[in-house]
């Protein structure tokens, strides 16, 4: 795929030092590792012509719930994005995403469970967790693919740390909402914050994980730095970047692309090959980086461990 060069990189996109020492403060909470083991310093990425700064992650496990798929370059994955919060092309999100800060973050846990409402700084969301390396398939719902190194933690051990009550029937998240620096949230192209959400059930299987970084490192933020989920079932869509929102509620929330267009992006959207989108056929799709098309697999190749949670459900009618 494209890379572009740098043409010209100014010192105000460099990262100050204090930011490199609270991103490695975050990665070493949550691996585990002791103070001095992040060896090398920061690794810069160059891409679409910006700087991002990227922290190695020491002392990752690797999952033996990864594909065997042949992962897609690094440069395929950081540069062919769907973000529409930088815009609606592919290479808007690698074009503008460094324009969004996201040193401080936190993420508002609230709604129905035990725990009282927080915001909870990322470093200590991640501390109680080991962060994995898990390789998936990820199925964007316009018929192409990409299978990505993942690093990451289940979303289950997180929200079980809150104690959602059995009200909690459903898992809402929401995006980032910040127009100064995301300059796609000044066009109305989507409902904005960025909705998306999971039955509990969903949310609960260990395929479900909360990513921190790829290839071993922290996220670029056209890939939804610091952290997004990765639904690697279901249809690109449903795996949020960029979460300042988890919620537990007993309805089931309204996603925005369900909301912008209901005819053709339901909630479920699981990945189906016999259930068509109204304007394409989803039985095959492009792997990113091939010329050639392959087939789509019921549940994007994971029905054995997820297709017992739909059991009794038309999937055509819950797409
Ligand atoms: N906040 C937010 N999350 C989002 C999107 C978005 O536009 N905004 N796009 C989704 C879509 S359609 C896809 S296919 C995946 C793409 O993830 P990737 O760019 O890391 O491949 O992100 C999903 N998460
Ligand atoms: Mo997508």
């Amino acid at each position: 795929m494209l890379i572009k060069q740098a043409p010209d990189i100014r010192s105000s996109e460099i990262t100050p030092e204090r930011v490199y020492r609270n991103r490695r403060q975050f990665i070493q909470a949550a691996s585990g590792a002791v103070a001095g083991a992040v060896a090398g310093g920061t690794v810069l990425g160059r891409y679409g012509g910006t700087l991002q700064a990227q922290e190695p992650i020491p002392g990752l496990r690797k999952s033996p719930l990864s594909t065997d798929d042949e992962p897609n370059s690094y440069e395929d994955i950081t540069s062919y994005n769907n973000f529409y919060e930088f815009g609606t092309g592919k290479e808007d999100p690698a074009r503008y995403a460094h324009e969004m800060s996201i040193d401080p973050w936190s993420v508002r846990v609230e709604g129905e469970m035990n725990k009282p409402a927080a915001d909870v700084a990322i470093e200590d969301l991640l501390r109680p967790h080991a962060l994995e390396e898990r390789i998936y398939r990820l199925r964007c719902v316009e018929a192409w693919s990409m299978v990505v190194p993942w690093v990451g933690i289940p979303l289950g051990d997180v929200i079980k740390r809150f104690e959602p009550t059995s009200k909690a029937k459903y898992v809402k998240f929401e995006t980032l909402y910040r127009p100064e620096e995301m300059r796609g949230q000044r066009a109305r192209s989507l409902q904005w914050p960025y909705v998306e959400g999971l039955r509990m059930d969903e949310a609960m299987h260990p395929l479900a994980i909360l990513a921190v970084g790829m290839y071993g490192k922290t996220l670029l933020n056209q890939q939804g730095a610091p952290l997004r989920l990765v639904v690697p079932w279901k249809y690109g869509f449903k795996s949020i970047k960029s979460i300042v929102k988890m919620e537990f509620v007993e309805e089931q929330p309204r996603n925005s692309w369900n909301v912008s267009i209901p005819s053709e992006y339901g909630f479920y959207s699981n990945v189906n090959p016999d259930v068509s989108h109204p304007r394409w056929s989803q039985a095959s799709e492009r792997r990113i980086g091939s010329f050639f098309r392959i087939r789509t697999e019921p549940f994007n190749g994971y029905a054995d461990q997820v297709a017992s949670l739909y059991d009794g459900m038309d999937l055509a009618e819950n797409y």
